[in-house]
């Protein structure tokens, strides 16, 4: 019994936006230590769980976490202190009870992951096990062997990223055709260099925005394209064979309701759901891409039935705004026939096992998963072993710069040398 929970530890950490966010430790009878911290968005979903913040407006500008911090200590602790670290799911339904909302608002979903990630670390620990392994272990998870997934990087930054021009929020490079985690990292990192050399040479800006890509203001939506294309070739990369372009339109963040149209700055154009499609039919028609995140608004369900039908079969078409990680929305998606992948952030849902339940869900309708970090991030490398831990076919962690995007990266490298020795 000395595996069990004797005491947590949280406390208020700054994110790699600078705004406070949730750290806890995880202390077993038999000192097991695990550790996490909550990352935090930009672009959330309108139906996410809910981030617990202070609202103090002396305090941070009101984003303090104290509130969240106080909940895991006064309220959290006295429900699970004593339990078994490895009981993951009765943890996780335990703090779930003890919350009582829908949405995770009376404790915080930021308090609830910080705990359920920290406490599945500490299990780790225990078993002696890496964290990849372990939530395999500890959720059943059956799959025959393991396979590194290919990153989805984010080189160009834009919409609520950055405070330029561009209303897309994600360029995307995939590495889809090289072989190895290692080298795959290692091509993103050599477009990524060859992309900011072109763009010094033409005199524009290569400051990076909120996940480490290049931020600067550009003519049209497509020069961002044209800018990609050349780095991977600069690169010597080949576009297509090697390497594959993705977006994350966040199409949620430039669409008026009231007008029903998404307002596109860059190329001024107000433009309807078919617009949006026919325009994204232009450039997957165009340029090698692989998929697109997000092409149409959270709650535009017709419209995404008539992408799905248009694109499906030729890219991948993931849900985030659209599914948050949710069991609910993602069934909806499924019973409609829409999107094909789904992106996974564990705080868009609040704890580990419903995390892992949308992505069984998801795997069991062949749907792609796709883990991702968020804008705001910390140094916590959870998301690697997730995704590592369900095969996930992809990871989203931004661009090859900056130490909190590079953390999943270097973790997935580490894990690609130890998976080798196994
Ligand atoms: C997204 C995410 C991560 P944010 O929209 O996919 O890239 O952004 O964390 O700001 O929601
Ligand atoms: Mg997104």
């Amino acid at each position: 019994m000395s595996d069990v929970i004797e005491h947590i530890h949280a406390h208020e950490i700054l994110d790699s936006r600078g705004n406070p966010t949730v750290a806890v430790s995880v202390l077993t009878k038999n000192g097991a230590l695990g550790q996490a911290s909550v990352p935090s968005g930009a672009s959330t979903g309108a139906h996410e769980a809910h981030e617990l913040r202070d609202g103090d407006a002396n305090r941070y500008g009101g984003l303090g976490v104290r509130k969240a911090v106080r909940n895991i200590h006064q309220k959290i602790t006295p429900a699970i202190r004593g339990m078994k670290v490895s009981a993951q799911r009765e943890i996780d339904a335990a703090m779930i009870e003890l919350d009582g909302t829908k949405n995770k608002s009376r404790l915080g979903a930021n308090a609830i992951l910080g705990v359920s990630l920290a406490v599945a670390s500490a299990g780790a620990r225990s078993k002696k096990m890496p964290l990849y392994a372990y939530i395999r272990w500890v959720f059943d998870i059956v799959e025959e062997s393991w396979r590194l997934p290919v990153p989805l990087m984010n080189i160009l930054n834009g919409g609520r990223h950055a405070d330029t021009n561009l209303d897309i929020q994600e360029y995307i490079i995939a590495p889809v055709g090289i072989r190895t985690f290692r080298e795959k990292v290692r091509a993103g990192s050599e477009i990524f260099h060859a992309l900011g050399d072109i763009l010094r040479a033409d005199k524009i800006d290569t400051d990076v925005g909120n996940e480490g890509g290049y931020a600067p203001n550009l003519g049209t939506t497509e020069d961002a394209l044209v800018y990609i294309m050349k780095a991977i070739r600069k690169a010597k990369y080949s576009p297509g064979r090697q390497i594959r372009l993705g977006l994350d339109v966040a199409a949620s963040e430039f669409y008026d309701e009231k007008k029903d149209r998404y307002i596109m700055r860059t190329d001024r154009k107000k433009m309807t759901d078919e617009e949006m499609i026919e325009l994204l039919e232009s450039w997957v028609s165009r340029y090698p891409f692989l998929s697109i995140e997000d092409g149409l608004a959270e709650d535009k369900w017709s419209g995404w039935e008539e992408l799905t039908r248009r694109l499906g079969k030729k890219i991948y078409l993931i849900g985030d705004d659209l599914f948050l990680t949710n069991k609910t929305r993602l069934q909806e998606g499924i019973d409609r026939k829409v999107a094909n992948a789904i992106l996974i952030k564990p705080n868009q849902i609040g704890s580990l096992s419903e995390t892992i339940d949308t992505i069984m869900l998801a795997k069991a309708h062949k749907y792609k998963i796709a883990v991702s970090h968020r804008s705001g991030e910390t140094t916590d490398t959870s998301i690697a072993d997730l995704a590592v831990a369900v095969n996930a076919e992809f990871i989203k962690t931004g661009a090859p710069s900056r130490s909190e995007r590079l953390a999943k990266y270097n973790r997935l490298m580490e894990i690609e040398e130890e998976l080798a020795r196994r």
